[in-house]
């Protein structure tokens, strides 16, 4: 069989032909080439091997994603079995097929009640595309058609594609050609870089405010939806303070705005909870999936609808005169449902909120609580951030975080664990099998990357 892994080609021949075909995502693609990017040929586990046959502890579940690890066999015979029988159809043409049912059957199982339909997509990006007309959609069905606008976050991510990232609030992605109209943006609760003098809980409610001024600003007649992840992931792995989420929901509910969770890294037990929304205590209208919903082994997100949303769509909605190819994809569905299935009757959840997420919160705390480099550690289940301090007792971050925390990232590929920077925070978040024995050595060679980064920056 011709598997591209086992061919053992030269890694310096796979990289001049990457250099020569491929625009790798967020990073320069000139600097990239002339250092050649390592190549990844095997996984087992929470285990990744490159093609110098070096070993990696994964501790960011590829990204945020392979919830089972790698090498699922029943994933893998999951998806042969269905290209066996019926390898595509689509539910355009009047049609539909079980695996697809069987997922959302047990997709719904798994949800609060409230929550009723999905349109599958491909990717969390294509979820929030199909999410800015779905609620668009939805506020004309019900009479209001002039609620159009969109309210984000500065730092939020929702994905790459155009109106996903006009969603988001990277302005860097902004700049490059990535806004629409009829979107506006509110600050991050990010207390420990924003929060200066204020509490946590001043703070949370300081920032959840900034959405009712700025929802009366637009006009509140205007507002169709106010989109935010339950914690911020790819901007940093930033938890809110308790006080936000309670006082963003009655915000939207006193303004009839729709709250709209993306839980494309939070979702699927990442915190213990099926989804972090649950976890940190509110009630969405929609949201967004995608990422564990497969263990990332075939590419599949979509977007779950409230009852509420869904009927009135239903019932009063006519023709939705939207569709991708893809959506519902069979063998993406099947992989889904064995997915679903494993982490469901396995007990991983569970697992991740009883035993293996307090246990990393715990061997945390042990190592870092007191380290000079270390200023706040953030987490539940199996997800973390280390926040980089130069000045600990006044939350003062060094210069040039970014550097370091890059610098701390390369020290961890030296010493066999993969661990994600973002500005001056660490973060990490394992596939949810990791064992009490792995998420040891994922902490031990973080402290070594940590602890090697600390000498750099004069703390140690
Ligand atoms: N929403 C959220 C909250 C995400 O984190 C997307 C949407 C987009 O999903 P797709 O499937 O279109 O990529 C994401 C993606 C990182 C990193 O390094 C995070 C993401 C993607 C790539 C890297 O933190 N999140």
């Amino acid at each position: 069989m011709n598997v591209p892994a086992q061919l053992n080609r030269l890694t310096e021949d796979y990289q001049a032909s990457d250099a020569a075909h491929h625009i790798h995502a967020f990073v320069d693609q000139k600097a990239l080439n002339a250092e050649g990017p390592r190549v990844m040929v095997r996984g087992e586990g929470l285990y990744l091997w490159d093609s110098e046959g070096k070993r990696y502890l994964d501790g960011m579940s590829g990204l945020w994603c392979t919830q089972l690890g790698y090498g699922r066999r029943d994933l893998t015979a999951a998806a042969a079995a269905q290209m066996d029988q019926l390898a595509y159809y689509n539910m355009f043409f009047h049609t539909t097929h079980p695996a697809v049912i069987e997922l959302s059957e047990l997709l719904f199982s798994l949800l609060p009640a409230h929550y009723s339909h999905v349109i599958y997509t491909n990717s969390g990006s294509e979820a929030n595309e199909v999410l800015i007309r779905t609620v668009r959609r939805y506020w004309q069905v019900v009479g209001q058609p002039q609620k159009k606008i969109m309210i984000g976050r500065w730092n939020g991510y929702h994905g790459s594609t155009l109106a996903a990232s006009a969603l988001g609030g990277m302005k860097f992605m902004h700049e490059m050609g990535g806004l629409i109209p009829d979107v506006a943006h509110i600050d991050e609760p990010y207390w420990y870089a924003h929060g200066g003098e204020l509490t946590p809980a001043e703070f949370g409610r300081r920032c959840a405010l900034q959405l009712e001024e700025k929802i009366l600003e637009l006009g509140a007649e205007n507002v169709a939806g106010f989109i935010a992840e339950p914690f911020q992931g790819a901007g940093g792995m930033i938890f809110p303070p308790q006080s936000y989420w309670p006082e963003i929901q009655r915000i939207c509910r006193q303004y009839d705005v729709l709250v709209c969770a993306d839980e494309v890294i939070g979702g699927f037990g990442r915190t213990g909870e099926w989804f972090a929304h649950q976890h940190f205590g509110f009630e969405p209208d929609t949201l967004s999936i995608a990422k564990g919903l497969t263990s990332g082994y075939l590419p599949m997100g979509g977007l779950v609808l409230s009852k509420r949303m869904a009927d009135a769509l239903v019932e009063r909605g006519g023709v939705f005169a939207h569709g991708l190819t893809y959506s519902g994809h069979p063998v993406a569905a099947a992989v889904a449902l064995a997915n679903l299935k494993a982490l469901r009757d396995e007990g991983i959840v569970r697992q991740v909120k009883d035993d293996t997420g307090p246990y990393l919160q715990k061997i945390l705390q042990e190592v870092f609580g007191n380290h000079p480099m270390i200023g706040e550690i953030q987490g539940t289940g199996l997800l973390a951030a280390l926040q980089f301090a130069e000045d600990k007792a006044t939350r003062k971050r060094f210069e040039h975080e970014n550097d370091l925390a890059w610098q701390c990232r390369t020290f961890g590929f030296e010493e066999g664990v993969i661990i994600r920077s973002t500005l001056g925070r660490m973060i990490m978040a394992p596939a949810l099998v990791a064992t009490r024995a792995e998420l040891d050595e994922l902490v031990e060679k973080t402290r070594i990357a940590v602890d090697r980064t600390a000498r750099i920056a004069g703390k140690l």
